[in-house]
């Protein structure tokens, strides 16, 4: 929770209190997916916070106002519906619920949490994108939202930069509309305030020197799939170069925060992306700002002149590409005409040319996939382009698109239920898979893409700069879609589940059924998190980032090594790595081998600086024995090297 006052003397004056509330969505069995750590802050939170700043530093309420905003992500904190509900002490002072960037898998959840709030007696708004997208298609208002506003609830639809004053201006008089709808008049971003980040919410997330803004809205292009151009529009418009210049510094003055991800959906149509990459530049080389960010751009991008190699001069780490699919029949068929496959190798090279590192946005369930094209697609990704991650999504006719406003049409089928709208169920039918096949077949992508000879493979030819962002990201990913079947872009890092905040439909569970059920998933949480921390571990030992100085010691051992074979004695091997210190006074990595060296053999030491591949078989062996043949000595000495094993990953984890 984050709670800002604008206003310290509140004495006397009428208080606004704004909850903005990003509420997250239900899993399968209707428990709320919430994580100890998230991955990503909500930028939406972000800009919502900076304009009811801004409408309180301009006293558009009234001077005599005492107007306060309090933030709460669902996906990270559990939402404190009762307390709120208590504040709420009208006429002096009233608090108004704002269910902020609601999508359309999040609108079950932030309906149920309305319907709360609204028996509570509170004003609630409801905005984002599911109401947007859908009311920008549909000529009536569809049931579930028609429900929300019968309860009373107001909904915003389109972006509110030029109105967020004036809207909670009705609310503090009592008079909110039914509907507001800001779709037909986008505002200019230019001069608008910045989405600002506050310590205390970053503090939710597993990097807390990491932001999200969006730097321009739009897109230029017209993929019958997506629902941005029928919110957003087809229009660029920009934030100003230099007020997110002054917002990136205090954010690095007072915070530290110097990472970010620009949310923009295509920033190589960004209209100012050239001034915004020299202002990044100089933040840089002039202002010792370590800047360092992510975007999102498309697959014409690398042909823009200079817009390669200034992005990696500003910083630039890793663009997220829309991909999307290798087939020129699927992209023909979904519009995404701009997508040229014979280009693709071209592109990914381009980019890797400047060590930017390329992810990409992969979606099946397109006219012309099947099971089989699914596995042959992820074979070219990795083979052929070479792409170091990949995200992928099952084809969603998500609200607002063309898809599914031709699919209500053609009354084909569509899941009823929208939490499911979120690129990892199958939400409708395709004619070349039987139903489970689809999901079936994008959760083995998941596995083959991030399998570890590809996962070895990228991490051998990283940039040093990029090695561990990109280990990071594996953990993140296989975490999310493998260990806890999600999606990288919902799940963060533990999952939380409370008891009492269930889904309606499903049953609040006892105490000690509860508590039996989270007992048997912490038991397998545990498992998968020890086996994924020892496939990582490994990765590392494998592909780990190795000093000049541990790189000639190394081939130092390999000549010994060769020497070993005519009969050279392992205190001829320590002599060697003794001298190799000498010469390498700050050889850093030959002391955790000097441990190794002092105790163990020489093929102890090629295994510490290699791979545990011989731990494993030794603790695979001993698990298979019965007891009685156990080797005490052997277990304790392993297990002490395995120990040491982890500390050396950890530190240079840390180091990072
Ligand atoms: C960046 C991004 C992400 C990031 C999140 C980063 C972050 N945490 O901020 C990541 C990659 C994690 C992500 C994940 C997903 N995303 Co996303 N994401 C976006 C993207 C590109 C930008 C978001 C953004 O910063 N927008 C700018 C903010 C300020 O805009 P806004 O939220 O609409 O808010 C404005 C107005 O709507 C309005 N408003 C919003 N709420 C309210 C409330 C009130 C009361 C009022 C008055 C006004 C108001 O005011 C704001 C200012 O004008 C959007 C597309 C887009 N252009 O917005 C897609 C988008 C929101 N994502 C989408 C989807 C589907 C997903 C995923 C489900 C898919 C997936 N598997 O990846 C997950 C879900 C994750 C989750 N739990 O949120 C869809 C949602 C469509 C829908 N109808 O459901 C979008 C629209 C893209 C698309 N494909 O069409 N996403
Ligand atoms: S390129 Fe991306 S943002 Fe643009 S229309 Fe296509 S899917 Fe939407």
């Amino acid at each position: 929770m984050l709670k800002k006052h604008f206003h310290k003397h509140t004495e006397g004056r009428k208080q606004i209190r704004v909850v903005i509330i990003k509420p997250s969505k239900y899993d399968d069995e209707g428990f709320v997916i919430r994580h100890f750590r998230g991955v990503l802050p909500s930028n939406t939170l972000a800009c919502l916070s900076s304009l009811t700043r801004d409408v309180a530093e301009r006293e558009l309420l009234g001077s005599d106002v005492d107007l306060q905003v309090e933030l709460f992500d669902d996906t990270v904190q559990k939402i404190p519906v009762d307390k709120i509900i208590r504040s709420n002490r009208p006429p002096r002072r009233r608090t108004i619920v704002a269910l902020a960037g609601v999508q359309s898998n999040q609108f079950p959840r932030a309906a149920d949490l309305a319907r709360k709030f609204r028996v509570g007696g509170l004003q609630v708004l409801i905005g984002g994108f599911h109401v947007s997208g859908t009311l920008a298609l549909s000529k009536d208002i569809t049931p579930e939202i028609r429900e929300l506003i019968d309860l009373g609830v107001t909904v915003v639809k389109g972006e509110v930069e030029e109105s967020w004053g004036a809207i909670l201006r009705d609310a503090s008089e009592d008079q909110l509309r039914p509907v507001y709808d800001f779709l037909g008049c986008k505002p200019d971003l230019y001069n608008q305030p910045i989405p600002m980040i506050h310590r205390d919410y970053l503090k939710k997330f597993v990097i807390s020197n990491f932001g999200t803004i969006d730097c321009s809205r739009g897109c230029p292009f017209n993929c019958s799939f997506c629902t941005i151009i029928n919110v957003q529009g087809r229009e660029m418009r920009v934030r100003s170069p230099e007020l997110l210049a002054q917002t990136l510094r205090e954010n690095y003055r007072r915070y530290r925060i110097n990472w970010y991800f620009f949310t923009d959906d295509n920033f190589a149509r960004n209209t100012c992306w050239r001034d915004i990459f020299n202002m990044l530049a100089r933040l840089r080389e002039e202002e010792g700002i370590p800047i360092k960010f992510m975007m999102q751009v498309d697959t014409q991008s690398h042909k823009i002149p200079e817009f390669v190699s200034l992005a990696s001069r500003a910083g630039c780490t890793q663009v997220f590409i829309g991909m999307e699919s290798i087939n020129p029949d699927n992209l023909k068929a979904v519009g995404k005409t701009q997508n040229h496959v014979k280009d693709y190798r071209n592109l990914i090279e381009v980019w890797h040319k400047v060590k930017i590192a390329t992810h990409v946005a992969y979606i099946f369930g397109f006219p012309y996939d099947t099971p089989e094209s699914i596995k042959q697609d992820v074979r070219r990704l990795q083979n052929e382009l070479g792409v170091e991650q990949a995200s992928f999504f099952m084809l969603t006719p998500i609200p607002g698109s063309r898809d599914h406003a031709r699919m209500i049409q053609s009354g084909e089928y569509m899941d009823p239920d929208l939490n499911s709208y979120d690129s990892f169920h199958e939400t409708m039918r395709h004619p070349n898979f039987a139903p489970g096949e689809l999901e079936a077949s994008y959760r083995d992508a998941w596995k083959n893409f991030y399998s570890f000879s590809y996962m070895r493979e990228v991490l051998s030819r990283a940039h040093p700069e990029n090695y561990w962002n990109i280990f990071f990201d594996f953990i993140w990913y296989k975490n999310s879609a493998l260990i806890e079947g999600g999606h990288p872009m919902i799940h963060g890092f533990f999952r939380l589940k409370g008891r009492t905040d269930r889904r309606p439909g499903f049953a609040v569970e006892s105490r000690l059924r509860h508590f039996s059920r989270r007992f048997r998933e912490l038991k397998g949480l545990v498992r998968s998190w020890l086996s994924l921390v020892l496939e990582m571990e490994e990765l590392w030992l494998q592909t780990r980032i190795r000093s000049d100085a541990e790189i000639r010691l190394l081939s130092e051992i390999k000549d010994l090594r060769e020497q070993l074979n005519r009969n050279l004695h392992a205190a001829e091997l320590q002599m060697a790595h003794m001298r190799a210190r000498l010469h390498f006074p700050e050889l850093r990595v030959p002391s955790r081998l000097a441990l190794a060296f002092r105790n163990l053999n020489f093929r102890m030491a090629k295994r510490i600086t290699y791979s545990r591949a011989d731990l494993q078989q030794f603790w695979r062996r001993t698990g298979r024995l019965k007891m009685l043949f156990l080797r005490p000595d052997k277990m304790v000495l392993n297990l002490l090297k395995d120990l040491q094993l982890f500390v050396l990953f950890m530190r240079d984890m840390a180091r990072t």
